[in-house]
């Protein structure tokens, strides 16, 4: 798992997520998450089941974030979890699928690939007011230190933007995630230029 992960904006109607998602696929997305925090559930599921149909067409893995249930019911391929959803030894004694995890700090990290995490989310690298209850910024560096620590691969996720690409490539990341700097006017363009300075550790 390497390159640039999309994950869908809260503050999308559906039909603007669903544009979003196949926008960032022809952008070059190496990986998608549905990203919705409320709603009914039979609501969610359609929507994610929407959302992997657009991303099964294409072949790129396509993971739930927060809900285990929506993932298994819409067949996707993983869920991504925090410090709030089911814990991960939990999710594991029931699902073998792919299972990423935020986390923000070394021992969360370690604990997190002990328990069987597919990949993690450094988070929030920088402030971010996509999520509010993120916490504090913890920086690039704890890239460089997880990576000292374990095998799996680590996205930067939080206040990402294409000139801090570098910085958080250099500290060993595998890929990025970023919404605000993505969704809005052309998001295939965005993305293909994360895309383009992910491959290449950084901007032009
Ligand atoms: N998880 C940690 S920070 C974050 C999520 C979902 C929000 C990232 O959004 P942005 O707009 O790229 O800072
Ligand atoms: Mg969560």
């Amino acid at each position: 798992m390497r390159g640039f992960y999309f994950i869908t904006d809260d503050r999308r109607t559906v039909n603007g997520a669903l544009r979003d998602v196949a926008d960032a696929i022809a952008g070059g997305a190496a990986m998608v998450q549905y990203r919705r925090k409320s709603g009914d559930s039979r609501v969610l599921l359609e929507e994610a089941i929407a959302i992997g149909e657009i991303c099964a067409e294409k072949g790129v893995p396509f993971i739930v974030n927060d809900r285990l249930d929506i993932a298994m019911a819409a067949g996707a391929d993983g869920v991504h979890i925090g410090p709030t959803d089911l814990p991960l030894g939990a999710v594991r004694r029931v699902y073998d699928g792919t299972v990423g995890v935020t986390v923000s700090s070394v021992r969360d990290g370690v604990e997190a690939c002990g328990l069987g995490a597919s990949y993690l989310g450094v988070s929030p690298i920088f402030p971010t007011t996509t999520k509010p209850d993120a916490g504090g910024a913890v920086g690039p560096d704890l890239i460089r230190r997880l990576k000292d620590r374990v095998d799996v691969p680590l996205f930067a996720i939080g206040g990402i933007t294409i000139d801090r690409v570098r910085a958080v490539m250099a500290a060993g990341a595998d890929g990025v995630c970023a919404i605000s700097a993505t969704v809005g006017e052309d998001v295939e363009g965005r993305v293909r230029a994360f895309v383009e300075a992910v491959s290449r550790g950084g901007p032009q």
